[in-house]
């Protein structure tokens, strides 16, 4: 962590990587953000997938849905039941989430295989050799557009990943949020009721306390717009004044109204996310949106 901070603070612009937001605190303000009426996303994709379950199930076909980040692993729970799979892999980093996630899907699919890995699952290099696994295909799971969070270089190389740890004729259904109206974009990172700000101010907290850090909140002010040029909106906390704080052993100096990344959020329309995918090994093989246009998601085959 320390070495991912100190490499972060060194770039420039200053950015530090997107899941230092995930602590406790932090898991429980993103959860606020999800509810908040000017942040649709969750709500958009939640509404897709149970409206859509069956004909994804359709288009999935048979095999082992193999979920990345699971977190509470509510927006499965339709696909599940549309698809009945052979079983279910939830992968996650947090142990603390990944425990009673499970154990509270295992008990709305009582008949179900459920399988919870706590792994980084960008690094994890082969599912287990498991009796519930073996001889079925495999469908990975990635909604919420968290691939958004990665750089496009990143974003590819997870795909890759992806394929890796799935297998040959493996499918994975995506999540991506689109490029929309600006306004509605910078109001979903900047609500009203300063969830978001919060979450992003979180950060510093984690820092002074688990890097020895002497960020003092009120030097910096939130900010979140819509950068078109790249696609993306950006997070970032802005210091309000010429100053120097302490981070991991090391001075970093801030100019006045200097950023720091806190986070990206790329959203990709439906031909980028496909040339992305493409450069992974990914063929397009299906699309549903929601009438609007807001959300897509996409199923991916080899
Ligand atoms: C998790 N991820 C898809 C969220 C997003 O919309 O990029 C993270 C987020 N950060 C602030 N608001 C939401």
């Amino acid at each position: 962590m320390a070495r991912l901070v100190i490499e972060g603070m060194a770039r420039r612009p200053k950015q530090l990587p997107a899941w230092l937001l995930y602590d406790a605190e932090g898991s429980r303000l993103f959860e606020a953000i999800c509810e908040q009426p000017e942040y649709g996303l969750t709500r958009t994709e939640t509404a897709l997938l149970e409206a859509r379950a069956p004909e994804l199930a359709a288009a999935l076909g048979p095999g082992v849905v193999v979920e990345f980040g699971a977190g509470s692993a509510r927006k499965v729970s339709p696909l599940l039941s549309a698809l009945q799979p052979a079983a279910y892999v939830a992968l996650d980093i947090s142990a603390d989430h990944l425990a009673p996630a499970c154990r509270a899907l295992q008990q709305r699919h009582p008949d179900l295989p459920v399988l919870g890995i706590c792994c980084d699952y960008s690094r994890l290099e082969q599912l287990p050799d498991h009796p519930a696994l073996a001889g079925h295909g495999r469908l990975g799971f990635y909604p919420g557009s968290s691939i958004g969070n990665f750089d496009p270089a990143g974003a590819r190389d997870l795909l890759r990943q992806f394929r890796r740890l799935l297998g040959p004729d493996s499918r994975l259904l995506i999540g991506i949020d689109q490029p929309k109206a600006v306004e509605r974009l910078e109001a979903a990172y900047n609500d009203a009721a300063g969830w978001s700000e919060a979450f992003a101010r979180n950060l510093l907290t984690r820092l002074n306390r688990d890097l020895e850090g002497d960020f003092h909140p009120d030097d910096f002010h939130y900010r979140a717009w819509w950068d078109a040029g790249q696609s993306r909106i950006a997070m970032a906390l802005v210091s309000r004044r010429e100053l120097e704080v302490h981070l991991a052993g090391r001075p970093w100096p801030f100019k006045a109204g200097e950023p720091l990344i806190t986070e990206y959020s790329h959203k990709y329309a439906p031909e980028a996310f496909l040339a992305l995918a493409a450069e992974a090994g990914w063929l397009g093989a299906g699309r549903w949106s929601d009438a609007a246009g807001d959300f897509c998601l996409h199923l991916l085959v080899q």
